[in-house]
């Protein structure tokens, strides 16, 4: 089960890094085999786009080349396959859009039953972050500002109180700020839940911080599609040495 082996993770390594490749993404070619061989402990597929015409087959592909397991990170109920070992059942608690809330998930769920997906509930919050990004674009929501800790907290608490196994702290991808830290630290102390944090994480120093902050999955996604060899620093960054 992949939900025990990322608890695994937490306990052997602190926390899990989690390499995000987007398959719209129009970078060079991503190199799964050395994302994987350089400590990463899960390759996320999945972008905030609606759908892709090739996702299926996209995520064949991450899966073949793949040695850590593959989870689907998906920005609609498009981007389901059965090539992948589990997927985040996100619930955009952050916004009020029921589309998002709910809706995605009831036309997800026959497909992710059918394929034998395991399902990995996940409240989804997404943080103010500096220019508009498209996950805000996409999900026409709003982002809990990143000064309102206590409103991120409640939030969380919430997506526990449901039933959800993790929590997600997202900036958006190639955000101008990242998730700052005192946010995630009262979350932290506020909920019992692991929390992912992502978006906007440039370097391992800050990838470290959020760690220290009490992230327990840390999600790259831009800067390792655009520099496979920095997966190595991510990783001595994110695990325990
Ligand atoms: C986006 O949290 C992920 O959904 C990763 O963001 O691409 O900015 O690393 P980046």
């Amino acid at each position: 089960m992949i939900y025990s082996y990322l608890i695994n993770i937490f306990k052997d390594k602190r926390a899990a890094f989690l390499a995000l490749i987007d398959p719209d993404a129009n970078d060079s070619e991503p190199s799964i085999k050395s994302i994987c061989t350089g400590g990463a402990d899960v390759i996320l597929v999945g972008g905030s786009t609606i759908g892709t015409a090739d996702f299926d087959s996209f995520v064949q592909l991450v899966k073949s080349s793949a040695s850590v397991p593959v989870i689907i990170f998906p920005g609609s109920s498009m981007q389901i396959s059965r090539n992948a070992d589990a997927i985040l059942f996100l619930s955009l608690l952050s916004g009020r859009n029921p589309e998002y809330l709910i809706g995605e998930h009831i036309k997800a769920s026959p497909i992710i039953k059918q394929f034998g997906l395991e399902v990995l509930p996940t409240g989804y919050l997404l943080i103010e972050s500096g220019a508009t990004t498209s996950v805000l674009s996409i999900s026409h929501t709003l982002p809990i500002p990143r000064n309102k800790s206590d409103v991120a907290k409640y939030h969380a608490l919430a997506a526990e109180y449901m039933g959800m196994k993790f929590v997600y702290l997202e900036a958006g991808s190639g955000a101008q700020n990242s998730v700052p830290e005192d946010m995630i630290s009262a979350v932290k102390d506020y909920i019992s839940i692991p929390i992912i944090v992502g978006g906007g994480i440039r370097t391992p120093e800050e990838a470290k911080a959020k760690v220290r902050a009490g992230a327990s999955c840390i999600v790259i996604g831009n800067v390792l599609q655009k520099n496979p060899e920095l997966t190595k620093d991510f990783a001595n960054a994110i695990h325990r040495k």
